[in-house]
């Protein structure tokens, strides 16, 4: 608890119910009648909870005739004292049984967290006090007393409180009998008396509290009496207000006119603005704590969680086929070669996928990812894209071309790495003498294949800003495969970075590997996966060609049956 937390809030919640009896202000509780709505109570700034019979019986959808088991009650309010840290006083009937059953009642309460019950002097099974209540049996007063003896005598926690239900004004048998039975429940032990009427005025309710004379709390249910302003019970001397049903009420009312509105119109745009948005039922289940604790919890917290995948291009030599979409969702072995991608990021628990689409952006499946739009694509580079995207996401990021196809261990060791940068090059790939090819990468050390595990770090990586000179010499480790994963803190050092490009006047024409040389320049450290092939991109018409041949070997054995000779090797899966 909060050390500056009122005193009342600290306390236990049996606690808190009896210091709401006893106090000499007028009190309020309200109904609610599951997790839900306990969680709405306090949300809406009420003191406890009131455990209606009635509300919990009608959201089962049965009667409040005890046809709802006690346990299955008891199972509810444990969803409601979990979701809401508020006191509970049960509405406990008539105590579901003999004196024997009030003491197993008390008991189960307490190991529940249940502030208090109250009971009613009718028999068991009960009818709610609204239908018929003058042909309702009472219970004989003194077998009641010994109820409220037993349950008394079968608390544990001395802050239980158990209310007394006075039922003679609504059963007939009128207000002497009202109050003789009152008196007799107050010195068998109950804590306060709940004296209900069924009249549309309080004129009985307050001349029972003028004859009661303050002899122990009183709790009032206005239900029938509900047009009596507050302050006529706050000047009764009432200790404590029972708002009984109503939110079983409101929900009821809003249900019906959305069910009805939405069966009548076949559509949820007439309702879709006036009911709770699904995020607000989130809220209301604490669902962001969830994530929180997942991150605590599941896979040590090494999940990465989103990644950016790059799209926009058309792809230079792939004109032919690229007439109406993009790159991305050209046919590998059957499927796009973004679902490709997609499916490879979600295997790896990477599941918030954004994609920044460009040309033909609207023929991008978008099943399972996040689209966003670079509509300056025409004119602008990766890093443009990059930018449209990277503000969106949070967490562990993997930054991706759209064209690659690469066996998932690769993935799997690059968001599996720690350091803050890592990316993976392709030591089989060193033929830097075309100085119009990206991506070589030249490293703190060659891939030394006996030292698997090495740490090595990027220097440079050619990209399409270098000056010539600065690509030819000396021969470059490998190729930058187009997988960058940035980590923790890495993310906002990266969008630093990017921030500062984004102030060049030449931002427009940067690719990636002029951020991965700005973040060597700050001083970043890029840690380097070596691979020896096992990957492919697709840049070219050849390149798409064999693609299908790799994606092939990519599959399940079923569904790869008679391809099986073309599983590919360290050699033939090197990209060109
Ligand atoms: C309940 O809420 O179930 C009650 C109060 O017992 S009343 O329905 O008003 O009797
Ligand atoms: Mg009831």
């Amino acid at each position: 608890m909060n050390a500056r937390e009122p005193a009342f809030i600290s306390a236990s919640r049996s606690a808190r119910l009896r210091q709401m009896l006893v106090s000499n202000e007028l009190e309020f509780m309200m109904e609610a009648h599951n997790g839900l709505s306990a969680r709405i109570v306090r949300e809406a700034g009420f003191k406890a909870i009131w455990g209606s019979g009635l509300a919990i019986s009608a959201q089962f959808g049965v009667r409040d005739n005890n046809e709802a088991s006690w346990t299955q009650v008891v199972d509810t309010l444990e969803f409601m004292a979990d979701a809401s840290d508020l006191p509970i006083l049960l509405d406990g009937d008539t105590g579901y049984g003999n004196f024997n059953n009030v003491r197993r009642l008390v008991r189960k309460l307490e190991q529940r967290g249940i502030a208090g019950v109250c009971i009613e002097d009718k028999q068991f099974p009960k009818t709610n006090s609204f239908i018929n209540g003058e042909r309702q049996p009472l219970a004989d007063m003194d077998e009641f007393c010994g109820k409220i003896k037993a349950g008394k005598d079968s608390q544990s926690d001395e802050n239980f409180s158990i209310v007394a239900r006075v039922e003679a004004l609504i059963a007939g048998w009128g207000m002497d009998e009202a109050l003789r039975r009152a008196e007799a429940y107050r010195q068998a032990g109950a804590d306060a008396i709940l004296i209900h009427s069924k009249l549309s005025r309080p004129d009985e309710i307050l001349e029972f509290a003028r004859e009661w004379a303050g002899r122990a709390p009183l709790v009032i249910v206005p239900t029938k009496y509900y047009s009596t302003p507050t302050e006529v019970f706050r000047e009764a001397g009432i200790s404590t207000v029972i708002w009984a049903n109503h939110l079983i009420r409101a929900a009821t009312s809003a249900m019906q006119a959305v069910a009805k509105e939405i069966h009548s119109s076949e559509t949820l745009v007439n309702v879709e603005d006036s009911i709770a948005a699904v995020n607000e039922i989130f809220r209301l289940q604490d669902a962001d704590e969830y994530s929180e604790a997942e991150d605590r919890y599941l896979s040590g917290g090494r999940t990465a969680g989103a990644a950016v995948v790059l799209a926009a291009s058309r792809g230079a030599g792939l004109e032919a086929v690229t007439e109406d979409r993009p790159k991305v969702m050209l046919p590998i072995a059957g499927k796009p070669l973004l679902r490709w991608l997609v499916d490879a990021f979600k295997k790896q628990g990477v599941n918030d996928i954004t994609v920044v689409g460009g040309y033909r952006a609207d023929a991008i499946d978008t099943a399972g990812i996040k689209l966003v739009v670079n509509e300056r694509h025409a004119q602008t580079g990766e890093l443009a894209s990059l930018a449209c995207a990277i503000g969106g996401v949070a967490g562990d990021t993997v930054v991706s071309y759209g064209d690659l196809l690469f066996r998932s261990y690769i993935l799997r060791d690059l968001v599996e790495s720690e350091a803050a940068f890592s990316v993976v090059v392709d030591s089989s790939l060193t033929d830097a003498e075309n100085a119009s090819v990206r991506d070589f990468a030249w490293c703190s050390a060659a891939d030394d294949r006996g030292l698997f595990g090495n740490k090595v770090t990027l220097r440079h990586v050619s990209s399409g800003q270098d000056a010539a000179s600065a690509i030819a010499t000396p021969t470059p480790h490998g190729r930058w495969v187009g997988l960058l994963n940035v980590r923790g803190e890495g993310r906002e050092r990266l969008q630093a970075v990017l921030a500062t490009l984004q102030a060049r006047s030449d931002f427009d024409s940067l690719d990636m590997p002029a951020l991965l040389n700005a973040l060597i320049e700050a001083g970043e450290s890029i840690e380097v996966q070596y691979v020896h092939g096992h990957w492919r991109g697709v840049n070219d018409l050849e390149d798409f060609r064999r693609a299908g041949d790799f994606a092939h070997a990519q599959a399940p054995f079923a569904a790869a049956a008679g391809i099986g000779n073309k599983a590919v090797d360290a050699a033939s899966g090197a990209a060109q």
